[in-house]
This record gives C-alpha cells, sequence and structure tokens, in this order.
C-alpha cells in the first residue's frame, strides 16, 4: 500500500529549499524554487510539487546547472526585456524581469520577456498568474526536450513545450490554462512509471513507433501531441517562438546539450504582457464585462473553467495541507545528508 502523509506548506517549503541548498544551491535560487514547486504542490500539481525536488537535485549534481549564477538585464528595444540566466534555474531570471515586462507592458501596451540560458523544470501557471495580479494579460511557452513526435511520425522532435495563459478578472481568481502541447506533461508519465501504474493508450509510443500502456516503454519511445496536427502545430510554433526567434535552443538542441545526462532540460522561455487598459482605453470596462459574459456562457452550462480543480486544491491545501507520497518524501529526505 502506498501511503500518503499530511504535510503542512511550511513543511513543504522547509523541505525543498534544504534539500537543494543541501545539494550546493545558492539561497535566492533555492527560495524560488521552493516557492514554486510549494504552490505546484499546494494547487494538486504532482508532477510539479515535491516530485520536482528529485529532478533539481538530479540536476544539480550532474554539475550542468549553475548553482548560483546572477540574471542580467538588457533592453534591446523598449518592449524586449532579455534576462540571461547563465545557466542557472530560470525562476530567479524571472524575478528580475518581471517587474520590467509590467513597467513596459503598462508604457508600450504590449511587452515580452526572453529568458534565456535557463534550466527549466517548473509549470508556467504560476508565470502567467503573477503577470496577472497586476492587471495585465499573460502568455507563457517554453520548449523542453525532443521527447514528442510530431503528428504521423514516431520519433522525438518537439518538446512537451506548455502555453501558458491568464486573463485579469475584476473580481477574484483569474481565468488561467496551462497545458503542455504533448498529451500529457512528462512528468505524469514519470510518476506512473514510478508507481508502476499503465498510461491510457495515445500518451506514448514504444520504441518501435506502437501505440503503448507501459509507462517505461512510453519514456524509452516517444510522447504524443495532444490533439494530434493541432498539438503538433503548436508545439513547432513555441520551437520557433521561444527557441529559434529568441536566439536560443529548441528541445533537439537542448537534449543533444544535456547529452544523456537526464538533467533538466535547457533553453529559453519567451512570455508576453498586454495591457486592457492600453488596447481598450475608455472602453475598459465594456472589454471586462465582455470577456465575463464569455465565462458566464462557459460556467452557466456546467462547463467548468480551466484552472477551477487548482484553485479549488488550493483552498483545500491552505486549510488541510497537502498528501505526500511516502516514497517520494523518503527520497526526497534521502538527499538532505
Ligand atoms: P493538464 O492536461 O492536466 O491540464 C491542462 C489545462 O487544462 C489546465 O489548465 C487544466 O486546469 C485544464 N483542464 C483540465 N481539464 C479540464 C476540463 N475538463 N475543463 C476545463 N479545463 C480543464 O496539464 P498538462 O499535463 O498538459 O500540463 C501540466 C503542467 O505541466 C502544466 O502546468 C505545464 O506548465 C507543466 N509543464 C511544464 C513544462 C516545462 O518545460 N517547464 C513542460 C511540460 C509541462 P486544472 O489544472 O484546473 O485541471
Ligand atoms: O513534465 O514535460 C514535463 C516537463 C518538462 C520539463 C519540465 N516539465
Amino acid at each position: 500500500m502506498n501511503e500518503r502523509i499530511n504535510l503542512s506548506l511550511d513543511q513543504v517549503h522547509d523541505l525543498a529549499l534544504r534539500a537543494l541548498t543541501a545539494n550546493g544551491m545558492a539561497e535566492d535560487h533555492a527560495r524560488a524554487i521552493a516557492d514554486v514547486i510549494t504552490q505546484g504542490q499546494r494547487d494538486e500539481c504532482h508532477s510539479h510539487g515535491l516530485y520536482r525536488v528529485l529532478v533539481c537535485v538530479r540536476s544539480l549534481r550532474s554539475g550542468k546547472v549553475d548553482p548560483a549564477a546572477r540574471p542580467t538585464l538588457t533592453q534591446p528595444a523598449p518592449s524586449i526585456v532579455k534576462v540571461d540566466a547563465h545557466h542557472a534555474y530560470s525562476l530567479l531570471a524571472l524575478q528580475t524581469g518581471l517587474p520590467v515586462l509590467v513597467e513596459q507592458a503598462r508604457k508600450q501596451g504590449v511587452a515580452a520577456l526572453v529568458i534565456r540560458n535557463c534550466f527549466h523544470f517548473s509549470a508556467l501557471w504560476p508565470e502567467v498568474e503573477a503577470i496577472a495580479a497586476h492587471g495585465l494579460v499573460g502568455m507563457a511557452m517554453t520548449p523542453s526536450h525532443a521527447w514528442v513526435a510530431p503528428e504521423g511520425g514516431r520519433k522525438g522532435v518537439f518538446g512537451t513545450n506548455p502555453l501558458a495563459f491568464a486573463w485579469p478578472r475584476p473580481h477574484g481568481e483569474p481565468f488561467v490554462f496551462d497545458f503542455a502541447t504533448s498529451a500529457i506533461a512528462r512528468g505524469d508519465i514519470e510518476l506512473h512509471a514510478r508507481q508502476q501504474k499503465p498510461i491510457p493508450l495515445g500518451w506514448g509510443l514504444d520504441s518501435e513507433g506502437a501505440p503503448t500502456t507501459d509507462a517505461q516503454a512510453a519514456l524509452a519511445g516517444a510522447m504524443q501531441t495532444f490533439g494530434g496536427h493541432k498539438g503538433s502545430a503548436l508545439a513547432a510554433m513555441i520551437e520557433l517562438l521561444a527557441g529559434a526567434l529568441i536566439g536560443d535552443l529548441t528541445s533537439e538542441d537542448s537534449l543533444a546539450f544535456d547529452a544523456g545526462v537526464g538533467a533538466t532540460p535547457c533553453h529559453g522561455e519567451l512570455l508576453l504582457a498586454f495591457d486592457p487598459q492600453r488596447f481598450l482605453g475608455d472602453d475598459l470596462e465594456l472589454g471586462l464585462q465582455r470577456a465575463e459574459q464569455l465565462f458566464a456562457s462557459i460556467t452557466d452550462q456546467g462547463a467548468r473553467l480551466p484552472s477551477q480543480r487548482r484553485f479549488a486544491a488550493r483552498q483545500r491545501s491552505l486549510i488541510e495541507g497537502v498528501w505526500v507520497d511516502q516514497h517520494l518524501l523518503h527520497d526526497i529526505e534521502s538527499l538532505l545528508s
């Protein structure tokens, strides 16, 4: 029986922070990562919660990641904010660039934040939620490793390439979606493999290119896109916008750079912010009301908005804490010594 242990959010944060700093990560990087891991566990996004401590520590121990590099910011055009992570994790670079992205979106109406040379493991919803918290519309996308076969193919070309979007609402939580352009995040297949559980058809192909329900076989073979050719096209767009356009690695390049180590993927990220005030001017209220009407038309018929599951989990976790697989907890605790 796989037991689960109840932890407070402070305990989750403390465990993540200690595991990272015990393995040589600088305190500010470790805090930025522990913050996001705690948010993932809180919102019951298990593939991007405490599980990622294992992946981050493996990456640190591989020597690929710079555990302490300071991000540097440049602005090649007023609306383009560029932060170089210098081969550290991405989250401190995001913290460095976010205030300038917000400032420029307010000035120009639209602005882009380009993060370069970063190891990137995290869910994107915390990032677009952080943009929406400033009353701006946010988008974010990033490649990963070439694990995903294009529709009709059988070998990995694309990363799991998540795309996230947030729309700020006058009251309550923003409208947010965040999904991999593969059928499922790779982390979820890894969790199925850890728990020796089968995966549904449609998630992956084995090394011969045949559909499989074996998680290990799909990890060794190729993942599938979500929505067939449509996910394939979106994944390609992300390779182009958050790879080629920003002068950083594609998922194929990133996998080659990894050279079989199995570290967190290293590449870039693109975030966009749009200021509704600048787009709409005197029509701001009208635009926001139109959005609210759209959301009501969805929920009034019993359909749910994306992120509703997460927001409900968030409320629950703030009161009850979170439940963590004891094997995972044991594996993380073993990284402390
Ligand atoms: P899911 O398929 O679990 O969810 C995708 C989105 O769809 C979520 O916003 C989810 O909201 C929403 N959703 C799910 N079911 C419904 C429904 N019935 N009606 C309306 N909306 C729904 O996510 P993925 O497996 O695709 O991705 C998981 C995470 O992995 C993402 O956070 C992503 O950023 C991360 N990731 C990160 C990568 C990286 O390189 N850094 C690479 C790949 C993935 P809800 O959460 O409320 O269910
Ligand atoms: O779960 O696909 C994934 C993933 C890749 C990089 C970080 N998460």
